[in-house]
Order: structure tokens, then C-alpha cells, then sequence
């Protein structure tokens, strides 16, 4: 592992993604650079006791914050966001310097970490993983993974608000933050279990126009880069 400035512990899956684009974003408006490394979950790296000491939960990706003295670990994808907002986005180009704001963003951000993400996550593991697909345990997280889907689509379409957004915190059209960070490298991935299909998609029409939109950014389409992948399958 490295031991000097910022080093990320990761592997391409989508909550590897969210702090590969948050590290991208800040080096395409700061200066600022970051070192990383892939870590192989088929070999169960991430359950050793080098690992552990990072992150007692076993789970990529983790920043190691070679600047402060010890190292800083910082594990959980949205904590890990907010980490480097705080610390590297003096400008708040990725988060709000408006109290409100703010918390609307938290809001988002909180939304996805908690329920989107395992739930989704959930849907793959009964639905493609097992030898036996579980379609009662399948059928159940879908039905949510897509209510989820339906809660961004209330948000960016203002359905409730009369106001259509771009992005989902901040005001007016909203503005693209850590919020929309944490949800789009799972939300965007929808169709990758084949579980999904692309007309149940067309209900959502703000919400994959939001998913092309993002996926436009330069530093999205670096974050989301092969090279941050392992070839062959990962758990
Ligand atoms: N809540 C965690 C989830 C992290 C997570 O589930 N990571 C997966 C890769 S996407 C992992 O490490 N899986 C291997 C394992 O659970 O042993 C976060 O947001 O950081």
C-alpha cells in the first residue's frame, strides 16, 4: 500500500465507483491527486487483518489519508464522500455552502447509502449469484430496488414540487453533488443483472435522463474506467 497523500482501496463494482468519480471530479477542478490500488474480493483480501485494520466491516473501497499523522482510514461510501468534500473541496463545488441545501443533500445521499444501494445489491445476489435463483427474495427486493427508482423519478420530475430538476439536491433545477455521486454508479448499472427490463424502465423518464446526463462528465467516464476493474467475475 502506498504511503504518501491520498490512497484509495477499491474495486470497480458501484460502490467502488461512487469514490473512484469523487476522486476524478476533484482532480479535474483542484489540485489535488490520489494514489490506488484494485483489491481482489475473490481472494477474500478484504477479511484479512492487513485490511481489518482499515475497515473492521471488510468491505472496499476504503481511503487511507497518508497526510495525517497516523494515516486516516475512512470507510462507508458516503461517509468516504463527505470525507473528501470536507477536506478537498474547498469550494463546495460537490457539496453546498447553504444550510438547507446541505441537508437536502445529506438527505439524498442517506437515501441511497441506506436503503437504494444493499437493496439493489440484494436484488443480484438472489437473482443471479445463487445456483438456484430465490424468485419469492428476488421478486421482493426488485419490487423495492424499482419504488426506489420511482422515489428519484418523484424528485427529478417535480411531481410534488412543480419543480423539474437536474440533479437531485440544491435549488431549482438542483445542482450535481456528492448526492447524485453516491446513487448514479448503482442506478445507472440497472440493467447489469438482466432482472430489470427496459420498458419497466420507461416509467422513470426523468431519472434515465439523469443517468445520461451524468454519465457525460469526463471525470464520471474516468471513475468508471476498466482499469478499475479485475477481469473475471467478482463477488
Ligand atoms: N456499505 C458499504 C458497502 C461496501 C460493499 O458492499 N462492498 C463490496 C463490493 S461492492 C464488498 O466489499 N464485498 C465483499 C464482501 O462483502 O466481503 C459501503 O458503502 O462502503
Amino acid at each position: 500500500m502506498r504511503r504518501q497523500g491520498l490512497h484509495l482501496i477499491t474495486l470497480g463494482s458501484p460502490n467502488g465507483k461512487k469514490v473512484q468519480i469523487m476522486c476524478e471530479e476533484l482532480r479535474e477542478h483542484y489540485d489535488f491527486d490520489f494514489t490506488w490500488t484494485l483489491l481482489d474480493t475473490r481472494t477474500n483480501d478484504q477479511k484479512k487483518d492487513w485490511f481489518l485494520r482499515l475497515n473492521p466491516n471488510g468491505k472496499v473501497p476504503v481511503i487511507v489519508d497518508n497526510t495525517k499523522s497516523p494515516p486516516f482510514p475512512v470507510f462507508e461510501t458516503a461517509a468516504e464522500l463527505l470525507y473528501l468534500l470536507k477536506e478537498h473541496d474547498k469550494d463546495d463545488v460537490f457539496g453546498f455552502k447553504d444550510e438547507y441545501e446541505r441537508s437536502e443533500c445529506l438527505q439524498w445521499l442517506f437515501f441511497w447509502h441506506g436503503g437504494g444501494g444493499p437493496i439493489q445489491g440484494q436484488m443480484t445476489f438472489f437473482g443471479t449469484k445463487l445456483k438456484q435463483k430465490e424468485e419469492f427474495a428476488t421478486q421482493r427486493f426488485k419490487t423495492e430496488v424499482l419504488r426506489t427508482y420511482n422515489v428519484i423519478e418523484i424528485q427529478l420530475s417535480g411531481k410534488y414540487t412543480g419543480q423539474e430538476k437536474k440533479y437531485l439536491a440544491g435549488k431549482g433545477e438542483g445542482k450535481y453533488s456528492v448526492a447524485d455521486i453516491g446513487a448514479w454508479p448503482w442506478v445507472s448499472g440497472w440493467g447489469h443483472s438482466g432482472l430489470i427490463s427496459k420498458e419497466e424502465m420507461d416509467a422513470y423518464p426523468h431519472l434515465l435522463q439523469w443517468i445520461d446526463r451524468i454519465r457525460e462528465r469526463p471525470a464520471v467516464q474516468k471513475g468508471s474506467d476498466k482499469k478499475y476493474m479485475f477481469q473475471g467475475p467478482i463477488s
